[in-house]
């Protein structure tokens, strides 16, 4: 029996894998303090996959686009890949080639795959699909707090809360096992939909608040002019601890309930009630999820909801607090060490010359080799294959091709590049568009450290050997680097030896990792970063001051902007995108998974039966649902309590089903993440004669 940690979500529930009566392993439900012994639907049926037929066991190559796969031995595609990578870097440059990695790979991976791109190829053209996911909240968090860590507090603080506000977070679907911290406080809900959360709110004496999508932030203004009507500032903790608030004031100063009514759609009483529950609270948490954040405006947004709990004395008080949900598995720590277009180990800045130093350092080459910033994640995708951009790319733990927005720009701009290379374990979409595929372990097969959703580092441990023919992400970077010519070592498959040479490159930096030792993780010790070497580690921030050189925390003066495409009487609808239960992000995994596939095996769409009706469309119907951008299938869903202007898909779908088709890849301006929450469709019904028609 190996203790570890789901493969999934940033809630990195704790199992046991031991041999099910067929021999093959099992996951169980460990006891944990973010799980306190559950699991969700897909942390139980999580070892199915390491079986499966649809497994790859061999590297795939071949000779063109058109032409299918054939396998080869791991030298052969070594060799080829590495070649290539010289011809473009000799022709074109070190830029010619990119790098696109993921917040599902460990702290290890992520580190020396951030290293790779920079020493072995010389690259700035590196990020992850983290940009996609919490890059908005983490830009806020900085602005404010100077510094960014998901949780500022450990998760089982909340259930000691009297009220939570959650806005644009479905933890019951997302996270299931987080409501268990969540029974006790009052839940206000801010989703545009009637969401699993919601109902809980609702069924516990909270509120479900449902703005119309990409309007949170004006709803924010007009609660922080709520609070302050009702007198529920805390002009202490404002004065004591904080600067900027005159002038984020001014900007809530028109947002009267009514006013926020108007643009948000949420009745002026429900934001008067909202912002007494929460001011009147003696222990009060503000959390945002990607409903709030994966917006044009996402930085700002957070940014009003930070300013509402800053008005409130909530961060940094013992009890209270604002927290941002991460969501992948290690998405706090892979935005930390370096996979990110901007940023050395140690959530250090790529253009501090003091970083550069440090980490050239350790790396053991000289500061000026280092390459400066690159692309963000939509950018680079964006640019693959056009003059100037990008010739080759090397993808590590993302489906690009499902999940990036506008996803049918983004598969031509796959389809345009020299030379695609995946590492996985199943032909994801986007693997099946590459030249050449590497198969890797699974997380039940490889050992390393993963940094859940409150800064607390984690060990991950192998339970099994892997199949014949696979190997890790590590060997596989230290096989292509030492085929790029970097000397014997610089590039370790050990994920100790690893981790040894993180704790020296994070060593001082935001996130120092120095104190994060095998042994010490062995201990059970709760690691949550800062952890300096010998030091203590650091469960909450902020409680004697935050991290800006004054120790106050900054409002940000914030305006509301509309998002980026309105509706008009060619696109009279808003999509909006989330997630289920029982599928994992693109679902190349989850949909490999037989129990999960069977339960919700196709898109839909979920739709208000009057909206629905106006479109001549039933439940059940097969509707087709098209943006300025592209069309993607779904199954008609009626959602009595569905507001009528807005229809929600599911992204966890491939191919004509992708809700990326249809999604805006308009950037905030700061995080440039996507508005994968708000694009203008209009539906209508896919009949016999419109098959194979939108493919
Ligand atoms: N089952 C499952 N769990 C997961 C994942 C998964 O794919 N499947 N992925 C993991 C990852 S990487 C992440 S990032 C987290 C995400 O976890 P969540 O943030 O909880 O997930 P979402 O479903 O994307 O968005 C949450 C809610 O935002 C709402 N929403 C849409 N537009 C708006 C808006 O304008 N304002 C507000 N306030 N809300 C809006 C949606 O209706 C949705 O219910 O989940 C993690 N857990
Ligand atoms: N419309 C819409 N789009 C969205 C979102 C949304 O809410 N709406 N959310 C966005 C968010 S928050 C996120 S996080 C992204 C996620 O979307 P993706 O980046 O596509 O993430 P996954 O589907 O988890 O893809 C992971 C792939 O890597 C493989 N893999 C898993 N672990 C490893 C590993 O350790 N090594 C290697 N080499 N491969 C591995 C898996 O088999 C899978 O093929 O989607 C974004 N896209
Ligand atoms: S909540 Fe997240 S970590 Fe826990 S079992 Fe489900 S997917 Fe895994
Ligand atoms: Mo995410």
């Amino acid at each position: 029996m190996t203790r570890t940690h789901c493969p999934y979500c940033a809630l990195q529930c704790a199992m046991h894998l031991e041999p099910g009566a067929d021999g093959a392993l099992a996951a169980r439900p460990a006891a944990f303090p973010t799980n306190r012994g559950g699991l969700c639907r897909k942390g139980w049926t999580s070892a199915d996959l390491l079986a499966s037929p649809d497994r790859i066991t061999a590297p795939l190559m071949r000779a063109g686009r058109g032409t299918g796969f054939t396998e080869v031995d791991w030298d052969t595609a070594l060799d080829h890949v590495a070649g290539r990578l010289r011809e473009l870097r000799a022709g074109h440059g070190p830029d010619s080639v990119a790098v696109f990695g993921s917040g599902g790979l460990t702290n290890e991976k992520s580190y020396l795959l951030g290293k790779f791109a920079r020493v072995a190829l010389g690259t700035s053209q590196i990020d992850y699909n983290g940009r996609f996911c919490m890059s908005s909240a983490a830009a806020a968090g900085m602005r404010a707090f100077g510094l960014d860590r998901g949780l500022p507090f450990p998760l089982a603080d909340l259930g000691g809360a009297d009220v939570v506000l959650l806005a644009g977070a479905n933890p019951a679907e997302t996270m299931p096992p987080m409501m268990g911290h969540l029974a006790a406080p009052r839940l206000i809900v801010v989703d545009p939909r009637r969401s699993a959360t919601a109902e809980q709110a609702l069924a516990n004496g909270g509120l479900h608040l449902a703005p119309r999508p990409g309007t949170d932030l004006p709803l924010a203004l007009g609660l922080l002019h709520a609070a302050r009507t009702q007198g529920l500032l805390d002009h202490a903790y404002i004065d004591a601890r904080t600067t900027g608030f005159d002038d984020a004031w001014r900007q809530a100063a028109a947002w009267w309930p009514e006013q926020t009514e108007h643009v948000t759609g949420v009745p002026a009483a429900h934001i008067r009630r909202a912002a007494h529950l929460l001011g009147t609270a003696a222990r009060a948490y503000v959390l945002t999820g990607r409903g709030a954040e994966q917006h044009a405006t996402g930085t700002d947004t957070a940014g009003a909801w930070i300013n509402l709990a800053l008005a409130l004395g909530l961060p940094g008080r013992h009890g209270s607090g604002y927290g941002c949900i991460t969501g992948q598995g290690n998405g706090q720590g892979g935005r930390e060490h370096g996979q990110k277009a901007d940023q050395l180990p140690g959530y250090r800045k790529i253009d501090d010359p003091r970083a550069r130093a440090h980490v050239a350092g350790v790396w053991g080459i000289a500061p000026e080799d280092l390459p400066g910033p690159g692309r963000s994640a939509y950018e680079l995708l964006d640019a693959l294959g056009t003059d100037g951009g990008p010739r080759a790319m090397l993808l590590f733990g993302s489906n690009p091709a499902v999940s990036a927005p506008d996803a049918g720009r983004v598969r031509n701009r796959l389809a345009a590049l020299d030379l695609l290379v995946v590492a996985d374990f199943v032909m994801s979409e986007t693997a099946r568009m590459a030249d050449v595929v590497f198969p890797v372990t699974q997380w039940a097969e490889e050992d390393g450290t993963m940094t859940n959703l409150e800064g607390r580092v984690l060990r991950r441990r192998a339970a099994a050997a892997p199949p014949e023919g696979v190997r890790t992400d590590l060997r596989l970077i230290g096989d292509l680097a030492a085929r790029l010519g970097q000397p014997a070592g610089r590039f370790p498959a050990d994920p100790d030896e690893v981790l040894a040479e993180l704790r020296a490159a994070s060593a001082g930096g935001t996130a120092d990792y120095s104190g994060v030792t095998g042994e010490r993780l062995a201990s059970g010790e709760e690691l949550h970063w800062p952890v300096p070497a010998g030091g203590a580690p650091t469960p909450r921030l902020f409680l004697d001051s935050f991290a800006h050189p004054d120790g106050r925390a900054r409002f940000a003066p914030v305006a509301h902007r509309p998002p980026a495409e309105p509706t008009d009487t060619a696109y009279p609808l808003i999509a909006t995108t989330g997630r289920l239960m029982g599928h994992y992000q693109s679902g190349a995994q989850t949909r490999r998974i037989p129990e999960l596939a069977a339960a919700e095996p196709e898109a839909y769409v979920e739709v208000h039966p009057d909206t629905a009706a106006r479109a001549g469309l039933a439940h059940g119907d097969p509707a087709l649902v098209t943006s300025r951008r592209g069309t993607t299938r779904a199954r008609v869903r009626h959602r009595a309590d569905a507001r009528r202007d807005t229809v929600f898909l599911p992204f966890h779908y491939g191919g004509d089903q992708a809700a990326n088709n249809i999604t805006n890849p308009a950037l905030d301006p700061t995080s440039r993440m996507p508005e994968f929450k708000v694009s203008a469709v209009r539906l209508e019904p896919d009949g016999p004669d419109r098959q194979g028609g939108t493919a």
